[in-house]
C-alpha cells in the first residue's frame, strides 16, 4: 500500500463535503473502496461447515411429519452456510439442501432457468423424472436436472428417500436470469421414453447416428453408483493415487467430454484408511457428501470431522487436508465448469503437509 501523506484540515474537509456531493448523486470515489472491492486473494464470506446426516436426518423426519411433500412443493432443509445466514446459500454461488420424500408422497413437476444435481443418501424406490424419463434412485446416484427441464419426485418404496440438492440459484440470480413454472398438465409430466433409454443411447461409449449436440447440458441424466465405485475400485488397485485427491473421476457429459452441467461440476473420489492428502486450494469453493467412510478434513485451520452422510464445504482458496480414518469415498460439487468457461478457475497442490 502507498504510504500516507500528509492531509491538512482544510483538504479533509473538502473532501468529505466532495464526497456527501458525490452520495447525493448516486455515486461513490473508487479510492475509498478499491481495496475491498478488487482484493489481492478470494476473500470469502462463507466458513468451514458441517452438517451432522444423524441430526439432519431427525429433522428431515420430524418436518416429514409436520408438512407434505405437495404442500411443502419440495420438503428440504436447506444448508446455510454460517457465514452468510439468510442468503440461502452454501457457498458465495451455489444453494445446497437436503430433500426428503416419504413413502407414496409426489413433490409435483416444475422447471426453473437453475440447473440442479442430486446425490442419493438414502432409501429404496424413490425416482425423479427428468424430461420425460423416469429415473429410479439408489443410494450414491448422480442425476442431474439441467435447465428449463420439466422434473418431479416421488417414492414407489416403503423407506425415506433422502438425497443432497445442489442448485446454481445464486448464479442465476447474480445474473437476474431467474424463470419458474409448473407443469401445465397434472402433478406428474408425461413420460415419452421408457426408463434407462438415455443410458442405452448415450453411455456406451456410442451415440445414436442422428444425434447433434445443442443443449449446454448432459443428455445422459443419470449416473449410477455402481458404475462410479467400479470405476474408482479398479483405478485405485491401478494406480497411481493422486496424492492431493485420491481417485478422484468427474461427471461429464458423454457427448463432449466436458462437464455435465454448464454451471456446476461434480466429482466421485476415493481415499483409503490412513490416507492424508496434500494440501489443495482452488477458487470454487466445493460441497462435498460423504458416501462411506469417516475422516478429518483440516479447511483452513478449521477441524472438521465427518462421517457417512455428513455433508461439508470449503471455501474458495482455502487449503484442505484430508485425514482419512475409514477407507471414503466423497462425493462433491462446484461451480468449477462457470469459471473455467469464464477464465476465471485457479487451483494450487501445495507440498507441505501435517
Ligand atoms: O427438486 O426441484 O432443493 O426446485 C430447491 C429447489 C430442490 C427441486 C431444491 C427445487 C428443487
Amino acid at each position: 500500500m502507498l504510504d500516507q501523506p500528509f492531509l491538512s484540515d482544510e483538504l479533509v474537509q473538502k473532501r468529505q463535503d466532495l464526497y456527501s456531493r458525490l452520495d447525493q448523486v448516486a455515486t461513490a470515489p473508487l479510492w475509498s473502496v478499491m481495496s475491498k472491492l478488487v482484493t489481492a486473494t478470494p476473500q470469502p464470506a462463507s466458513v468451514p461447515a458441517v452438517w451432522s446426516y444423524q441430526v439432519m436426518r431427525r429433522l428431515l423426519l420430524e418436518a416429514g411429519g409436520l408438512i407434505s411433500a405437495k404442500e411443502a412443493e419440495r420438503r428440504v432443509l436447506i444448508l446455510e452456510n454460517p457465514g452468510i445466514r439468510g442468503m440461502s446459500q452454501i457457498t458465495q454461488s451455489l444453494y445446497a439442501g437436503l430433500q426428503m420424500i416419504l413413502p407414496g408422497e409426489i413433490a409435483p413437476s416444475h422447471r426453473h432457468a437453475a440447473s440442479a444435481l442430486r446425490f442419493v443418501i438414502e432409501g429404496e424406490g424413490g425416482y425423479t423424472a427428468v424430461d420425460g424419463e423416469r429415473i429410479t434412485m439408489h443410494p450414491g446416484d448422480f442425476i442431474i436436472t439441467p435447465s428449463w427441464t420439466f422434473h418431479d419426485h416421488g417414492n414407489n418404496g416403503d423407506t425415506p428417500v433422502i438425497w443432497l440438492d445442489g442448485l446454481d440459484v445464486p448464479m442465476v440470480n447474480l445474473f437476474d436470469a431467474s424463470f419458474a413454472q409448473g407443469y401445465p398438465g397434472g402433478e406428474v409430466q408425461a413420460l415419452t421414453r421408457p426408463e434407462n433409454d438415455a443410458s442405452a443411447r448415450y453411455s456406451q461409449g456410442l451415440a445414436p447416428v442422428e444425434y447433434v449436440h445443442t443443449s449446454t447440458s448432459s443428455p445422459l441424466f443419470h449416473y449410477p453408483y455402481s458404475t462410479a465405485r467400479a470405476a474408482l475400485d479398479t483405478l485405485y488397485r491401478n494406480g497411481p493415487v493422486n496424492p492431493w485427491h485420491g481417485v478422484k473421476l468427474q461427471y461429464i457429459n458423454p457427448t463432449t467430454g466436458g462437464p455435465a452441467m454448464p454451471t456446476m461440476g461434480a466429482f466421485i473420489q476415493l481415499y483409503q484408511a490412513g490416507f492424508v492428502s496434500r494440501p489443495y486450494r482452488s477458487t470454487d469453493a466445493s460441497v462435498f457428501c460423504v458416501k462411506q467412510g469417516s475422516g478429518v478434513s483440516h479447511i483452513g485451520g478449521t477441524l472438521v470431522p465427518w462421517e457417512a452422510g455428513d455433508v461439508f464445504m470449503v471455501p474458495s482458496w482455502s487449503a484442505v487436508i484430508h485425514e482419512v480414518q475409514q477407507d471414503a469415498v466423497l462425493f462433491s460439487f462446484s461451480d468449477r465448469p462457470a469459471q473455467k468457461v469464464l477464465g476465471l478457475w485457479r487451483e494450487e497442490q501445495m507440498e507441505t503437509t501435517l
